[in-house]
């Protein structure tokens, strides 16, 4: 027993000299918390909503960073080492894949905000536990909930600021989000595999629908627990169970009502207050939203106008067409959505040329990848690599006009790329080159 005992405890005298020197407050500071609404069960309730939401936000946070094609170098971060997960073409079908997984990625996550700050409010006593830990395994676990509570706050603020395009730190957003995930869902792992089945015998212990019929004045504390979640002197009840569980509720409601118009044309888009993308840049055809203007990305009418040449590249060849040629080409109009990772979408319908018929044009034989490059000189957008199936697929388009008018310079005129569920980046606009990558090795 005795070497043992001594392995898993803290050296008692340590623990002794911890506990009998209190930094100044620690005596006190449980007083001071006193709602008899905390407790192991409202903590689980909150837990076990945040344990079915946050993968998910996670998962498709993961598929938005695939749908960028790593395996072309273009997803960010571009080297995360081991964390390489198995690339794949990202499909072009259904269309509005992208749309789902980045619209749940932002949405999701918003809305989880307030439920993720009700549950460390449920906990934040235990934070000046003193004495901090009592054995190697303790102290073990409060590093682990460190990283836990840590990701979570980071990973919410950084994205936050993200998708208000804020970018107020000095690090690299997309690195920082992406790596911080990744701390976060190991510490998650951890958190319910120590925690699993006492959240499940909390959320046994109380009936769901006893609690929600409970009013406050007959709102009363659960029994002391073992973690020390209920307060050890609790106060009267300032609001029932059903009054937390209905503020938090009604605040994720809330955000997720003023996230969601951001994905729909017209007046709704006006209800997203909280986002940017939310605003109707203006009326018409071509009223829709403008990620970058062409001001802003430095593309002027002169170089847009008359002049103006596309180059195909296949196998050393090159073919350069102007935007009458590509309108004397076979037309298709597509119903398709830009969707921004950023966190909005607009669907419109785009009349191009399809982009196969490009490659056809080029002299492009058994196409593998497309690189398009646009009029700017610099900028992370660039340019894009499209998958093959991105570039054969028959609604992929190199779009010419937008809800039957020309494009206008702000949505990329002369000439932008349309796909399938791709996410919005790489619908390069301002298209000045196409290089068809073929089997042959052109
Ligand atoms: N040439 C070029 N194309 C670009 C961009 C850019 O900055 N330059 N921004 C991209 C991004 S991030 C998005 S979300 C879409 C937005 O399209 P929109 O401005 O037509 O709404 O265009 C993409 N195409
Ligand atoms: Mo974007």
């Amino acid at each position: 027993m005795e070497p043992r005992e001594r392995r898993q405890h803290l050296p008692r005298r340590w623990w002794a000299f911890l506990a009998e020197h209190p930094p100044p407050g620690a005596a006190t500071v449980h007083r001071r918390w006193r709602s008899p609404l905390r407790g192991p069960w409202l903590t689980s309730v909150y837990g076990v909503v945040l344990l079915v939401g946050l993968p998910l936000v996670f998962l498709t946070g993961l598929l938005d960073y695939l749908a960028y094609s790593p395996q072309f170098g273009q997803a960010f971060p571009g080297d995360v080492g081991w964390l390489r997960l198995p690339p794949f073409d990202w499909p072009t079908r259904p269309s509005w894949l992208f749309r789902l997984t980045q619209g749940l990625h932002v949405g999701l996550g918003i809305t989880l905000v307030p439920v993720v700050l009700a549950k460390l409010w449920s906990v934040l006593p235990k934070l000046f536990a003193w004495p901090p830990a009592r054995s190697v395994a303790q102290v073990l676990e409060r590093l682990s909930l460190l990283l836990l509570v840590g990701g979570i706050l980071f990973e919410i603020a950084t994205g936050l600021l993200d998708i208000q395009y804020a970018y107020l730190f000095g690090f690299d957003f997309y690195t920082a989000h992406y790596f911080g995930a990744w701390v976060f869902v190991a510490a998650l792992v951890t958190h319910v595999t120590l925690r699993l089945r006492r959240m499940l015998t909390a959320l046994r212990s109380r009936s769901l629908r006893g609690e929600l019929t409970t009013s406050r004045t007959a709102t009363r504390p659960e029994p002391p627990d073992p973690d020390g979640l209920v307060a050890a002197r609790p106060g009267p009840a300032t609001m029932s169970r059903r009054g937390a569980l209905g503020l938090v509720g009604g605040l994720s409601l809330l955000l997720a009502a003023l996230t969601v118009g951001q994905h729909f044309n017209g007046p709704w888009r006006r209800t997203a207050l909280l986002l940017p993308r939310g605003r109707q840049p203006g009326t018409g055809p071509t009223g829709f939203p403008v990620n970058r203007t062409a001001t802003a990305a430095g593309v002027s009418a002169a170089d847009t106008g008359p002049g103006w040449r596309l180059t195909l590249r296949a196998g050393g060849r090159t073919t350069a067409v102007d935007r009458a040629a590509l309108l004397a080409m076979a037309q298709h109009t597509v119903t398709l959505p830009i969707a921004c990772v950023e966190g909005w979408s607009t669907v419109q319908n785009w009349t191009g040329v399809r982009l196969r018929d490009l490659a056809a044009l080029a002299g492009a034989d058994g196409v593998t990848a497309a690189q398009v490059r646009s009029l700017e000189k610099t900028g992370l957008f660039r340019q894009a690599t499209l998958q093959a199936n991105q570039v054969l697929d028959a609604d992929a388009l190199l779009a010419l006009r937008v809800n039957g008018v020309d494009l206008t310079l702000d949505h990329g005129y002369p000439a932008r790329v349309i796909v399938p569920a791709l996410p919005g980046v790489h619908c390069t606009k301002w298209v000045a080159e196409i290089d068809f990558r073929g089997r042959a090795g052109g």
